[in-house]
């Protein structure tokens, strides 16, 4: 297994959209761990394929604490249905936007299709954080960063702060 390398806003890959899996093979079955070791070292709840460069629409949620077992999800060509559209609010962060944290309305309950690691098809009914969670996971997939919700001079604000740290980073 390996450590992948997380892109970070306003690094332009990051707005690419993904294209559809065509083969789940042990190829896509190691990347996929390799994310999931790349997501728990970092200690996220949830990594999009776009994140670490590849532009395919697939991504791994882990919502279970640390004193817990893990519980590894994986959604591979994932399609959402909103069931229910009432906005939940909740405070959200990304691994792509490090040290920021900002409350996000979505639609409170979803309907996910997609394939599991085997290329099976399977459906789950998200509420609460699991339903934010493959929100903002499918968005990466669709080049969409959850900055994107925010103001105007938020999102400057933000950018211009990550983009001085990139500059400090790259000059040590
Ligand atoms: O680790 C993460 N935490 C989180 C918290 C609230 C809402 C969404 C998330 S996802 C984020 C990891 C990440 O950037 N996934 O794309
Ligand atoms: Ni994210």
């Amino acid at each position: 297994m390996s450590l992948l390398e997380i892109l970070e806003f306003p690094d332009p890959r990051l707005r690419k959209k993904a294209v559809p899996v065509d083969q789940v093979d042990d190829k896509l079955r190691q990347t996929i761990d390799d994310m999931f070791e790349t997501m728990y070292a970092a200690s996220g709840i949830g990594l999009a394929a776009t994140q670490v460069n590849i532009q395919k629409r697939f991504l791994v949620i882990d919502l279970a604490d640390d004193e817990e077992e893990h519980n590894p999800l994986v959604f591979i060509n994932p399609e959402i249905t909103v069931l229910d559209p009432e906005p939940y609010r909740h405070e959200e962060g990304c691994l792509s936007v490090p040290g920021y944290f900002e409350f996000v309305e979505r639609p409170r309950k979803v309907l996910v299709k997609a394939l599991n690691k085997a290329g099976e098809p399977f459906e789950i009914e998200a509420e609460g954080l699991l339903a934010v969670c493959v929100q903002h996971e499918i968005d990466h997939l669709n080049g969409k960063l959850f900055v994107d919700y925010l103001s105007v001079l938020k999102r400057q604000r933000i950018k211009s702060k990550l983009e001085k740290e990139h500059k400090q980073k790259a000059s040590v």
